[in-house]
């Protein structure tokens, strides 16, 4: 039998997720969970970039995976676990580290945005973020990660890396492939058009949460901002209508023409209507399954007990051959 191609990805418990999150990444996850051995993280070593509430680090940690579970993601098919639980993770960081240039970290779009949003707090973990993130991957001899379109430069420092390190002692890592959906890739915040729905953004207007009850969402939608043209249609010229299409186009299944269509002649109070009940409708069942899996707080331990044994066997396995070829001696148990 062929071996199926590995998954990575993984997602910060860093805030609640947005509906950005769902559909540039979480509902790919899905679609790709019988065909690939796929590996779900939640990047909580990551989170701790920015500073993080102890206690709402462990409640996000929670809902996150939560979150997996109710989007779809089958425990029985899909490893899910919790980066902190596998420490190969924090061990080959250190390794890449050691092999990552000043350079280029420096040009990394997310640490110039991040380190300008949070000027008073620009740590070391900041700055070699994207190493640990390479390390994720590497890890798990990773085919293909599926992101939203603001991972791609991480992704060409994992292709980098792994094909640096190879080079320098002999192959080793697999070279992985970013996956990026052709729409959706990009969810816009919508209150800007021009920056991505976020959910460290300071404004709640911009982002829906996964979490929303319908009555938010509908209030969200219906301050979204739009522009003077008065019609529905998909074009640059019209970025917040274009975001919202998109949003339409990728919860309810249909294509972006026949939606242009049916909203030819009608103005953005009716689009804005029908857009907030795709949402609501295509989010409650995710909402529902949420809310009732936060209630069951042991079968989320089991899940991501079981998920950090599957990902440390895989994890140690590329571990050890790193090290052995960086020439550590390998720990005596005599
Ligand atoms: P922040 O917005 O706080 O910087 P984030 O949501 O970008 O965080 P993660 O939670 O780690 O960061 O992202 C999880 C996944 O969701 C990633 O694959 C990312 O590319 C994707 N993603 C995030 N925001 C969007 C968006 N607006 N549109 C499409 N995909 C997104
Ligand atoms: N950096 C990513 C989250 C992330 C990730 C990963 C995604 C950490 N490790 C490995 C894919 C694969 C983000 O901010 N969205």
């Amino acid at each position: 039998m062929e071996e199926k191609k590995v998954i990575f990805s993984g997602t910060q418990p860093s805030g609640d997720l947005t509906l950005g999150n769902y559909l540039g990444a979480l509902k790919n996850w899905v679609l790709l969970q019988d065909e690939y051995e796929c590996y779900y993280c939640i990047v909580d070593l990551h989170a701790i970039t920015l500073p993080q509430e102890p206690k709402d680090l462990r409640r996000r940690t929670l809902e996150v995976l939560a979150l997996y579970l109710a989007a779809g993601l089958d425990p029985e098919k899909v490893t899910i676990f919790i980066q902190s639980h596998v420490s190969a993770h924090s061990q080959l960081s250190w390794v890449l580290n050691c092999m990552a240039y000043m350079g280029e970290l420096n040009r990394m779009t997310q640490f110039k945005e991040k380190s300008k949003k949070n000027a008073g707090n620009v740590n070391a973990g900041l700055f070699t973020y994207p190493v640990l993130m390479v390390a994720d991957i590497l890890l798990y001899q990773t085919d293909l990660v599926p992101v939203g379109q603001d991972q791609k430069q991480h992704l060409e420092l994992s292709r980098d890396m792994a094909e640096r390190f190879n080079n320098r002692y002999s192959p080793t890592f697999k070279i992985p492939e970013p996956f990026i959906p052709k729409v959706g890739a990009k969810i816009m915040s919508l209150q800007d058009p021009l920056s991505k729905m976020s959910k460290s953004d300071k404004n709640e207007n911009g982002y829906i949460l996964l979490k929303d009850d319908p009555d938010t969402i509908r209030r969200k939608i219906k301050r979204a901002v739009t522009d003077s043209f008065n019609k529905v249609r998909f074009s640059d010229e019209q970025l917040g209508i274009k975001n919202l299409i998109t949003i339409y186009s990728k919860l309810s299944g249909e294509e972006i023409d026949v939606i242009e269509k049916r909203y030819e002649n009608k103005g953005y109070g009716e689009f804005k209507k029908d857009l907030s009940e795709v949402v609501v409708e295509g989010l409650r069942p995710v909402r529902e399954k949420f809310e009732d899996l936060m209630r069951n707080k042991d079968y989320l331990e089991k899940i991501y007990s079981m998920g950090a044994k599957k990902a440390e066997k895989k994890a140690f396995k590329t571990l050890n051959k790193v090290y052995k070829k960086t020439g550590f001696i390998p720990r005596s148990y005599r």
